[in-house]
Formats: C-alpha cells, sequence, structure tokens
C-alpha cells in the first residue's frame, strides 16, 4: 500500500505550485482564529441587500480591511460542518459518500494542530454541542487538538438559546474568555450555529426582514445571516476587549450552502433570475476572508481567483511561514502566482476561469450558457475524477500512515 502512496505524492508534488513568496510569513507567530460561519453562502454579502437594507454589513467591512476571497467554493458532502473542517484542516478531500468523521476517525491525519504544534502552538475547538456530535470528539484526537471546548464549557440557559442551542453572540462572548486562557500563540476554530436550518430566530433577535417568498426556509435565512452578521461584530470587540484581537489573524469561512436547490423559485425570485445548473453551481460560492490587523487593514485585497476550501489550510500556512511543501494535501496557496485555475466539487463538477462543468454539461462561465463541443472541459473532468479519487484513497486505505512512518525513518537517519 506504500507504493499507492508514491504515486499520489508524485501526483501531489506535480501539483504543487510555489506559494507566494511576498505573502510568506506576514503573520508568523499570531494565534490562528478561524471561524466556521455555518451555512453562509457568498450571496448574502459582498453588499448584498435584502428591501434596501445589508444583509451582512459588519462582516462586508470588514471583508473592505481584509484579503477578501470572493471566488472560493465549498466542497462539502454528506458531512456538511464536519467536512469543512476536514477541508480546511487537512487539505483533502471528503469523501463521496457518508462524512469522513464517521467512517475513518481513527486515521493517522498530519492535520494543521500537529503541523503548528512544531511550531510551540496550542490548538483548540470552540463549538457549544455536544462533543460526540459528528465524532468530533474522536477526530479532534486524530487531529492534534489538544482542547475541545464543546457545549458542557458553556453557559447555556433557554433564554439564551435558539435553534440548535447556544445563540451566536452568547457563544462568541464566552468563547473570548475562554480563548483568553490558552497559552499563546494558539490555533483555534470557533464554530458558529444560529444560521442553521430552518434558521429560527425570536423576533426580537431580527434586525432585518424576513424575504417574502413560497420558502418559509429563505425567508427566515437572511433574518439569521443578519443576525450572525451582528454576533461576529461582537465577537471582535470581545477579542479586543480581552487583548487577542492585535496579535491574530482572524479567518472567516462558510461551511457549506444553507439553501438548497428545493428552493430555487425563491432563489430565483430574491436574485431576479432563473437559477439554472450554472447558477447553482456559482452559488455554491462560500465567503473566505482573512483579517490581520495592523496589515490587512493598511493593505486590503478583493482576490477574485478560483479556489476552495481545500486552498485555504495552503494559504494561511504561507501567511503564517509555514512550509508546507512536503505535505500531502490537495490544494494550494491562493495567493500563488503559478496556480492553475480550477476547483473541483466533491460531486466531480468543476470552475475554471473559463468553464463551469456540472451535471455532465460543460458552461462558458462569461456568458452561462452550454457549449456544445464538451472537448474544452474534457482534460479537466479527468483530472477531477483523478483528484477525488487519490484523496478517496488516502482516507479508505489510511495511507497517511505510511507518510507519516518515513517521515520518522527520515529523521532518525538525520540523527
Ligand atoms: C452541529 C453543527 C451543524 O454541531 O456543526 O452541523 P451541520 O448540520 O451543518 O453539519
Ligand atoms: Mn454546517
Amino acid at each position: 500500500d506504500s507504493t499507492n502512496l508514491t504515486e499520489i505524492e508524485n501526483y501531489v508534488k506535480a501539483n504543487k505550485k510555489e506559494p507566494n513568496q511576498e505573502m510568506k510569513g506576514i503573520a508568523e507567530g499570531r494565534n490562528v482564529i478561524m471561524v466556521s460561519l455555518e451555512s453562509t453562502q457568498n450571496f448574502v454579502l459582498n453588499g448584498a441587500e435584502l428591501n434596501g437594507q445589508e444583509i451582512s454589513p459588519y462582516l462586508n467591512d470588514l471583508a473592505d480591511k481584509s484579503y477578501n476571497f470572493t471566488n472560493v467554493y465549498h466542497q462539502t458532502g454528506q458531512g456538511k460542518t464536519s467536512d469543512a473542517e476536514f477541508l480546511t484542516d487537512n487539505s483533502l478531500y471528503p469523501l463521496g459518500r457518508g462524512a469522513v468523521f464517521f467512517t475513518n476517525p481513527d486515521n493517522k491525519f498530519n492535520a494543521t494542530p500537529e503541523i503548528l504544534k512544531e511550531k510551540g502552538y496550542t490548538s483548540a475547538v470552540f463549538h457549544a454541542n455536544n462533543k460526540s456530535f459528528w465524532n468530533r470528539d474522536l477526530v479532534y484526537n486524530a487531529f492534534g487538538y489538544d482542547h475541545f471546548y464543546d457545549v458542557d464549557s458553556y453557559k447555556v440557559t433557554p433564554e439564551t438559546s435558539v435553534g440548535w442551542g447556544l445563540k451566536d453572540k452568547e457563544f462568541f462572548e464566552q468563547t473570548a474568555s475562554l480563548m483568553k486562557e490558552l497559552p499563546q500563540p494558539f490555533y483555534s476554530k470557533s464554530i458558529t450555529l444560529t444560521n442553521h436550518f430552518p434558521f429560527e430566530l425570536s423576533e426580537d433577535d431580527q434586525t432585518i426582514d424576513k424575504f417574502d417568498s413560497n420558502s418559509k426556509t429563505l425567508n427566515n435565512y437572511f433574518t439569521t445571516v443578519k443576525y450572525q452578521d451582528d454576533a461576529v461584530k461582537q465577537f471582535i470587540e470581545s477579542l479586543k476587549k480581552e487583548g487577542l484581537y492585535e496579535n491574530s489573524i482572524i479567518v472567516f469561512y462558510g461551511d457549506h450552502y444553507g439553501i438548497s436547490e428545493n428552493h430555487n423559485e425563491a432563489m430565483a425570485k430574491y436574485l431576479g433570475k432563473e437559477v439554472t445548473p450554472f447558477e447553482s453551481q456559482q452559488l455554491q460560492r462560500v465567503p473566505f476572508i482573512v483579517h490581520i490587523p495592523g496589515v490587512t487593514d493598511k493593505n486590503p485585497k478583493e482576490i477574485d481567483t478560483v479556489g476552495g476550501q481545500i486552498d485555504i489550510r495552503p494559504t494561511v500556512m504561507n501567511l503564517l511561514g509555514v512550509d508546507s511543501k512536503d505535505k500531502v494535501e490537495f490544494g494550494n496557496d491562493l495567493f500563488s502566482k503559478d496556480r492553475l485555475p480550477f476547483t473541483v466539487m466533491r460531486d466531480g463538477s468543476f470552475v475554471t476561469d473559463k468553464y463551469v462543468y456540472t451535471g455532465n454539461v460543460c458552461y462558458d462561465k462569461s456568458t452561462g450558457q452550454p457549449i456544445e463541443d464538451k472537448t474544452a472541459c474534457e482534460p479537466y473532468i479527468a483530472k477531477a475524477k483523478k483528484e477525488l479519487d487519490y484523496s478517496d484513497k488516502i482516507i479508505y486505505s489510511d495511507l497517511l500512515r505510511f507518510y507519516n512512518k518515513e517521515d520518522q525513518n527520515e529523521k532518525q537517519e538525520n540523527k
């Protein structure tokens, strides 16, 4: 089986792009505060409005003082939030069926917490749900997390709960004070919950209108997105108060879609255009915002490079100055000058700078129209399949066992 790994490693090496050297290490030694934004798609950001009111005013403001990636797609499957975690902590694809958190929790991984531990980092996850949800307790061990602050670490009352549990504002406030107790530098992930289907919210917490359509789901969605935005604002203020803001890199990403294709008619009403399979694919874009106080506020950038959640880790690692050239990962630095503009979805759909391929149809990206002659898409169809198969192989055969063994042998030889 280690021969399989060699073949995959060769593919990975051949596809590695030189990370951007000017960006390298600009956030070196800082705390990392990753925030997983529940069910947040791009169509509610970047100035989007409902009845003339901005839906995410705070995040938009923050994005204007950050590196704001506007063409990053989620690549999750049935594992939803956990798949997004898997992608961002490993730069491997989640599985085509089931959730890797359930099927392979005991695998050997080489996740970010483990890599950063060598640089003196402590790591922690903050999420106000039961620790066993998505098997997180087991998987976080395998990823090398030092601490998991689950629901038992939070004060939760009926007044501070809605839907799935603790409301985001309370969650963030308590998270900031728990975070303060961590040794620094730390790598952390905070997972929000309020903007989760069915997007329930009490009247008092609603600071934007509901939408008016045949979809109660979409109608509610705007109110919980806006609530989450208010909560993020408070979080940043709490981080400032706790003295954790200045010396951190704060990264927001959307975990997966919130509005499924079942609501296409209502979505069309909101967007003012038909939701074709092409549009549907474009709706899978999620926020990826990197805020580095003292750096990105002085020199913000909007980046329209095509990428996916798989690229989040290599991008952040390069900003931290951590070399990942020997890592078995499928993503690449989004700032790299020789990136291939190409991103694969878990179902084999993909997006390039010129084409969108979904449902076996090749679309011209600039017009959204199907291309009769599929040959333009063909090389990418094969590449997409190959990449997903290799990633699956790593997971199903637990191949990183061999990677780590080789690594250790090498270290021993160098002694
Ligand atoms: C539950 C939260 C939401 O802990 O992560 O899960 P989801 O249904 O989005 O995967
Ligand atoms: Mn989720």
